[in-house]
């Protein structure tokens, strides 16, 4: 029996352009993101002119810019930053659903990878364990992963 073939995206980022979309809405936590998510495409090496930071009024604005960012056709992957945050909204489940279930969309329309990097918390306090504090920070995880898949979708294509 021949072996199993396996594929996998690498985690080099040279070569890759990549579109970050950042709201502006919790700015005190998006900006730990951006700023998490850029330095981590940086030590990939993606270089600086292949990444553009696209900015949008809150989270439930991102969907939007995604599909125009993936639709030109100028990036490998597109990488959202948002923190929706229940305490502060009225509409959480709007808010964060449409954020969500829009970028799943965005991806399988257009096939480019786009990363959820919106934190959904209860309050400001977890959101910020989460952009950079004992819980972790999506903005470096969702560079990795964003690095990841659209390597993975290279090798694929
Ligand atoms: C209106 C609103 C509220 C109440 N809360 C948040 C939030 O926690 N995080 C976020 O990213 N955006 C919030 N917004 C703004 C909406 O995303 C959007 O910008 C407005 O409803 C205008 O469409």
């Amino acid at each position: 029996m021949p072996p199993v073939r396996e594929f996998e995206g690498s985690h080099e980022g040279a070569g890759l352009r990549i579109a970050v979309i950042a709201a502006r809405w919790n700015g005190f936590v998006v900006d730990r993101l951006v700023e998490g998510c850029i330095n981590t495409l940086r030590q990939r090496e993606v270089e600086e002119d292949c990444i553009h930071l696209i900015h949008v009024p809150g989270s439930f604005e991102i969907t939007a810019a995604a599909r125009w960012a993936a639709e030109s056709g100028h990036y490998d992957a597109v990488i959202c930053l948002g923190a929706v945050i229940r305490g502060e909204t009225a509409h959480f489940e709007y808010v964060a659903g449409g954020a969500a279930d829009g970028m799943r969309e965005v991806t399988l329309l257009t096939g480019v990878p786009v990363v959820f990097g919106v934190l959904t918390t209860e309050n400001a306090e977890q959101a910020l364990e989460r952009a950079g504090g004992k819980e972790g920070h999506k903005g470096e995880e969702s560079a990795a992963t964003a690095i990841e898949m659209a390597n993975l979708r290279k090798a694929l294509s």
